[in-house]
């Protein structure tokens, strides 16, 4: 039974604020910092809920808001394996915060109790972080308030707490599910920053020593002499920083030499201001007053560290990026042979998720060149993730940087058993059992639990280790078609409906077979509109094969929606 005077007198202290509404979109909530106190402390017992609702797995409550402007501020709940909340858990979140008084607030956790079947007998384990921002203090108070008021009366089990603090976002993933997995047979890892630290360092290190064979591994050292050793990091002044430090410290420069730039946690108003993933990936351009040197590898994070786009200039100085759909044709390419090499390709299939959002130039590349199979999928990692796992290894990546690789509980187990000689295909020679060897180490660097900007350079990094490649040599696959993405203010976004992962309108009514002409007329031309997620407006997307037709047709469309 709920303990309902300790509860309500608590909840006192963080009253709701009267006018908002708050929605449990795509990203948890997330909106300006000063509006969030009472979400944080409603998450903190919904955090509990959802634990005992699973027996008193541990669930994962993350405080940041990512790309966003410094002042604003979010949270989202993480699921038992290190994924996102459940999407029919999303509404309770909603409901709770919007509970108007304390006395309603109790109510909606009572019907939330009864329509969950939720047994409030049941030990509760949640672990909580948080990113750089400034207004992270007060509201981690105010989520832990939460968090141990929801004790449910005195006969209730406690709730264990563990507090990572400053973390990314994919490291409070990662520590999620190492809690839930240690005592199985298959532990994700150690369940600790250092850890996490750990098992990318072992894996990377495995991965490079196998292409510099007998070498000290000087990564790029070999034939690649065109391209320093070391890649030049944009942090976007934002927890990526110290935390990449942290790794290069445990992993060592000789493997990995890093530049650190945009590292600047401590000056108020810094964090994601004209640098980071978003800034580079929308507004095409290096981070402002990062002048890339010609062919070297630069990279940015965004400000929870779980998105993660490459660039480069021309010995011009034209800026070149290598976003979400260049890292996933790259991982393609390379996991699609090491599959091959390792002699596993009648079993283990490799599948590719996007959105709408990816270059036709991509899906092009995959499909034409790779025979890759591609899945699109609605916006949001949840999709994406959600369609990756019905591949044998399922790479997904939005254009904007954010994604990974999943390998299915399958594969995994036949990957491993294939480096067992005494199974019944034991590795015909020394290159297929590289190959199986590399693969197994691959199963250890990729954050399968979500996007990591730090896991997924990782990746890049090995591949182009491998391929010796620069980056103009991995940007050379395929040559994006020209694109365009602009944001409609409409007085009702939600008057538009889609389907077929986002490609057409159903609503309004006629509105898609204009756009369809619009793009009849234009060569390679391709054009979708959707309600943004997380914004008030409608996202109008055209590209073509020239500039002026995609600016044109982008115009044109975004004319027929307004
Ligand atoms: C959220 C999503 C991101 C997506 C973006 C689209 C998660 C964790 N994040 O940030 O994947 O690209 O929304 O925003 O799912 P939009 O709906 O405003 O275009
Ligand atoms: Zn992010």
């Amino acid at each position: 039974t709920l303990d309902q005077q300790a509860l309500a007198a608590a909840s006192a202290q963080h009253p709701k604020l009267q006018h908002i509404t708050y929605t449990y979109g795509t990203a948890g909530f997330r909106t300006e910092a000063d509006l969030l106190d009472s979400v944080m402390f409603r998450v903190g017992l919904l955090a509990v809920l959802r634990s005992k609702n699973l027996k008193g797995k541990a669930i994962g409550v993350m405080v940041t808001a990512s790309h966003n402007p410094e002042k604003d501020n979010g949270v989202k709940l993480v699921d038992p394996m290190g994924e996102m909340l459940h999407g029919s858990w999303e509404p309770y979140a909603t409901q709770l915060a919007n509970a108007q008084t304390d006395d309603l607030l109790l109510a909606a956790l009572d019907s939330i109790v009864k329509a969950t079947g939720t047994d409030l007998s049941q030990p509760a384990h949640v672990v909580y972080g948080h990113d750089t921002r400034p207004s992270c203090k007060p509201l981690v108070r105010a989520l832990v308030d939460g968090l141990s008021s929801a004790t449910f009366g005195s006969e209730a089990p406690k709730v264990e707490l563990v507090n990572a603090g400053l973390v990314t976002t994919p490291q409070l993933h990662y520590l999620v599910r190492c809690l839930n997995t240690a005592d199985s047979p298959d532990p994700y890892g150690e369940p600790t920053i250092d850890g996490y630290y750990r098992k990318l360092a072992a894996a990377y290190t495995e991965l490079s020593a196998s292409r510099a064979s007998g070498h000290k591994p000087s990564p790029f050292g070999l034939r690649g002499r065109e391209l320093l050793p070391a890649i030049t990091v944009d942090c976007a002044n934002g927890v990526g920083a110290p935390k990449l430090k942290e790794f290069v410290k445990v992993i060592g420069t000789d493997y990995l030499p890093v530049i650190v730039v945009r590292d600047n946690t401590t000056t108020a108003g810094q964090l994601n201001l004209n640098c980071g993933a978003d800034f580079v990936k929308t507004q095409q351009r290096a981070p402002l007053g990062v002048k890339p040197i010609a062919w070297q590898r630069y990279a940015s994070f965004d400000g929870d560290a779980d998105r993660i786009v490459y660039y480069y200039a021309d010995a011009d100085g034209v800026f070149h990026l290598l976003d979400g759909d260049k890292i996933a044709t790259l991982a393609a390419g390379f996991i699609m042979d090491l599959v091959k090499d390792a002699g596993l390709d009648d079993k283990v299939k490799v599948g590719v998720v996007q959105t709408a959002y990816a270059n036709g130039a991509s899906t092009k590349y995959l499909t034409e060149v790779l025979g890759v199979p591609v899945t699109c999928v609605p916006t949001g990692v949840k999709h994406l993730h959600h369609a990756a796992e019905s591949y044998d290894i399922g790479v997904y990546f939005e254009a904007n940087g954010h994604g990974t690789v999943l390998f299915s509980p399958s594969t995994l187990a036949g990957i491993r058993s294939s480096l067992d000689s005494a199974t019944s295909s034991p590795a015909a020679d020394e290159s297929q059992l590289a190959a199986r060897t590399n693969l197994r180490a691959l199963t250890e660097l990729i954050n399968q639990t979500v996007g990591d900007a730090l896991s997924d350079m990782l990746l890049v990094e090995t591949v182009l280790l491998h391929r010796q490649w620069t980056p103009a040599q991995w940007d050379r696959a395929y040559t994006d078609y020209p694109n365009r993405l602009v944001k409609v203010l409409v007085n009702d976004r939600h008057a538009f409906e889609t389907t077929d992962a986002e490609r057409k309108l159903v609503k309004p009514e006629g509105l898609q077979a204009k756009i369809d002409a619009l793009c009849k007329e234009v060569d390679g031309g391709r054009s979708f509109v959707r309600p943004s997620g997380t914004e008030d407006c409608v996202r109008v997307y055209a590209e073509a094969t020239t500039r002026q037709a995609a600016d044109d047709l982008v115009n044109k469309a975004a004319y027929l929606v307004f």
